[in-house]
């Protein structure tokens, strides 16, 4: 994930330090200034007395500021560079205004300048990213509080997504934390869907209820259900199968399948390749059954991570976690600071 991103905003940010080194010292104050730096090297003297030492100083207290003018000729590079990495217009837009709010018309020490930017950067987007909940902790709240009812999660998208595979990944990802599971295949639609779910339980160890291709997807979820109260299982994690977003009969279909269901958790499950696509499958599932959170999958294969970015803050739900492969074991819990980080900021 990443990998051009990271490194043209890299560039960007030192493109734009560098051609504010050019101004330099027309507003330095020395005097002051050499104060506060002769401060800091009071501690080694003998640093002072070597020759040159003035003009390091100098340079280290350097003033620079980016006007409005300048701003807005970086900020188009910025959009451009923002866009093609898969963040969408609005979020685009967002963080060139935010950036702009912190740094046009401030004064910065011209070493530091592009640190500074970094930081603010950082800032914005700590502040876009929707912060995850903890799905493990829920689901025990919830057993703690209601014993005999299992905590029950919807998964939802259009075709293909990951979102088979990435029931099977949570699944061991809940064993793991002591929580047993059963699956739902209210997948009965596409054909070998409901093998598919079996042979992923059967791997796995995990109980899986079903009936036939054709059958209604929410009674599947509701005998799952059923079957996990009987049995003391701690979650049911029901498959369904991918849909459109377009198409309002399938939306329609979902949402009776959660209105049975009454699921306590609703995944999304979108392709991180996909860009703005995904936005607005994420919104239509939204405004259909109003999702609780977002499992981006194949970020494996995802150079731009700009959706990540980008679908959390316009549907204001948050990313909990990332496919990054196609075994069991390769998939992440969404670590905000991880994903900064990753940016190379
Ligand atoms: N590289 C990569 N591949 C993935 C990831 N998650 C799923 N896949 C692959 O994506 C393909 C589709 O996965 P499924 O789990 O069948 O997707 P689905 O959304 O259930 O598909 P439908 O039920 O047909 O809508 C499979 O080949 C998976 O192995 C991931 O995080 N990274
Ligand atoms: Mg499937």
């Amino acid at each position: 994930m990443f990998k051009k991103f990271k490194n043209r905003l890299k560039n960007w940010t030192k493109k734009v330090s560098k051609k504010t080194e050019k101004d330099e010292t027309k507003d330095i104050k020395i005097p002051m200034k050499f104060d506060v730096e002769k401060q800091k090297y009071e501690s080694n003297l003998e640093e002072i007395k070597k020759p040159g030492f003035l003009k390091k100083v100098s340079l280290k207290i350097s003033k620079v500021k980016i006007s409005e003018k300048e701003f807005e000729i970086y900020s188009e590079e910025l959009e451009m560079l923002l866009l093609e990495n898969n963040v969408a217009l609005e979020v685009a837009e967002k963080i060139i205004r935010e950036l702009k709010l912190r740094i046009v018309g401030r004064e910065f020490l011209k070493k530091e300048i592009e640190s500074e930017i970094k930081d603010c950067f950082k800032e914005i987007i700590e502040e876009i990213l929707v912060s995850p909940f903890n799905v493990v902790e829920k689901i025990k709240e919830k057993l703690a509080d209601q014993s005999k009812e299992p905590y029950v999660i919807l998964f939802c998208g259009i075709n293909g997504t990951g979102k088979t595979t990435t029931i099977a990944k949570i699944a061991k990802f809940l064993k793991e934390n002591k929580l047993s599971c059963v699956f739902a295949a209210a997948d009965t639609f596409r054909a070998a869907s409901i093998e598919q779910i079996k042979k992923h339980g059967e791997k796995l160890d995990i109980k899986v209820i079903s009936q036939n291709y054709g059958t209604d997807p929410a009674a599947v979820g509701f005998d799952a259900i059923k079957y996990a109260k009987k049995n003391f299982i701690d979650c049911v994690l029901i498959d369904t199968a991918g849909r459109m977003h377009t198409s309002k009969n399938l939306l329609s279909e979902i949402e009776k399948i959660a209105k049975i269901c009454k699921p306590d958790l609703k995944i999304f499950v979108g392709e991180s390749l996909t860009g703005n696509d995904v936005i607005e499958q994420a919104k239509s599932f939204n405004w259909a059954i109003g999702i609780d959170g977002i499992v981006l999958t194949k970020a494996d294969i995802d150079e731009k991570g700009g959706t990540a970015l980008s679908v959390g803050y316009i549907t204001k739900k948050p990313i909990l976690y990332l496919g990054i492969g196609q075994e069991y074991d390769k998939i992440i819990v969404f670590d905000k600071k991880k994903f900064i980080k990753d940016l190379g900021l």
